[in-house]
């Protein structure tokens, strides 16, 4: 399936996944950043349908054991409901969290309208945790377990449909942080995971290439989970569990283009950006003029295949 020509943007202003406050004024900060102008430039139709309402808890201790477990399960039921009826339509759902945690409503409802759904886990850590492995309890670390059906029920029966994505269908880019409990997910799954030490020694071209190969004739839906935390702290600082090594601006736009090009993307997550941790609103900037990449942007201009003869390229 190709990319559709309308963009529907819902906002997630959620920190209940995480302990640093900051978070859920991700989506004021990438709608600042210019997002819905800069997307229209390139020809699509916005619609931003503004926020999901998030409540906060009064103690932020709540449910089994999980931290703000009830109000993440509301928030993503309504994330859900509203992503479902956005692919209803034919548009591309693009969501702004808000810490990871959203990402379990985005996966979920992605999941209902496609059995064999493609995801790619752009992020520093795998977000593979469960209650009993995680160190720190907190449920942004945990989505794409949750996605896979492991871990606590009431977060993996969002949606209904459980698991919401095939492991196999999954590819994880950028890992560099990854708890001992997650190891042993990877494996025990087989989840193709380029970690660092992969772009690395491949280059981004070569990891890329291989993401799009093993995603493209098996997938007609490829959802794309954007952690800002997948990029180098130095590039985007504005994050709660920055970790050094990342993958630089300029390789993420390569990616990005790539994938682009491939034209396998049908709906996306830009999440966890901290204005509250960020240089003027930079991780912001760095998200949409990366997204503008994802949808098309060019350095130049389009070439036909005739210009691209003439070019050599
Ligand atoms: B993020 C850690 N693995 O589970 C945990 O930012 C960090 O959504 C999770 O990728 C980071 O607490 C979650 C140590
Ligand atoms: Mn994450
Ligand atoms: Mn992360
Ligand atoms: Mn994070």
């Amino acid at each position: 399936m190709s990319m559709p020509k309308n963009i529907s943007i819902i906002g997630v202003p959620m920190d209940l996944g995480q302990i640093r406050r900051g978070v859920d004024m991700g989506p004021s900060a990438v709608r600042y950043a210019g997002l819905s102008e800069q997307v229209e430039e390139l020809g699509y139709k916005v619609n931003d349908k503004g926020n999901i309402p998030v409540e906060r808890p009064a103690s932020s201790l709540q449910g089994e054991g999980l931290t703000n477990l009830q109000a993440i399960i509301q928030a993503s039921t309504h994330l859900a409901a509203v992503f479902s009826e956005i692919k209803q339509a034919g548009d591309f759902p693009l969501v702004l969290g808000g810490d990871h945690s959203v990402s379990i409503g985005s996966v979920a409802a992605a999941g209902m309208h496609d059995e064999n759904l493609g995801l790619i886990w752009y992020d520093a850590h795998p977000d593979l945790n469960t209650e009993e492995t995680s160190p720190s309890g907190n449920i942004h670390g945990m989505p794409l377990a949750v996605s896979l059906g492991i871990g606590n029920q009431q977060l993996t029966s969002i949606g209904q449909k459980l698991p919401k994505v095939k492991p196999e269908n999954i590819v994880i880019v950028g890992a560099r942080s990854i708890d001992e409990g997650e190891k042993e997910c990877i494996k025990k799954h087989g989840i193709k995971t380029f970690t660092m030490h992969d772009i690395d020694r491949l280059g981004m071209t070569r990891v890329m290439e291989k993401t799009i190969e093993y995603l493209k004739n098996k997938t007609s839906n490829v959802h794309l989970s954007f952690d800002l935390d997948s990029i180098d702290p130095q590039d985007a600082p504005g994050v709660g569990t920055p970790v050094l090594g990342g993958i630089s601006y300029r390789e993420s736009h390569l990616a990005f283009e790539m994938l682009s090009e491939a034209d396998i993307i049908t709906s996306a997550d830009i999440v966890e950006v901290n204005p509250i941790l960020d240089q003027k609103n930079q991780t912001a900037h760095v998200a949409v003029e990366l997204i503008t990449s994802l949808f098309g942007k060019k350095l130049l201009y389009s070439p036909s295949p005739e210009d691209k003869k003439i070019m050599g390229v």
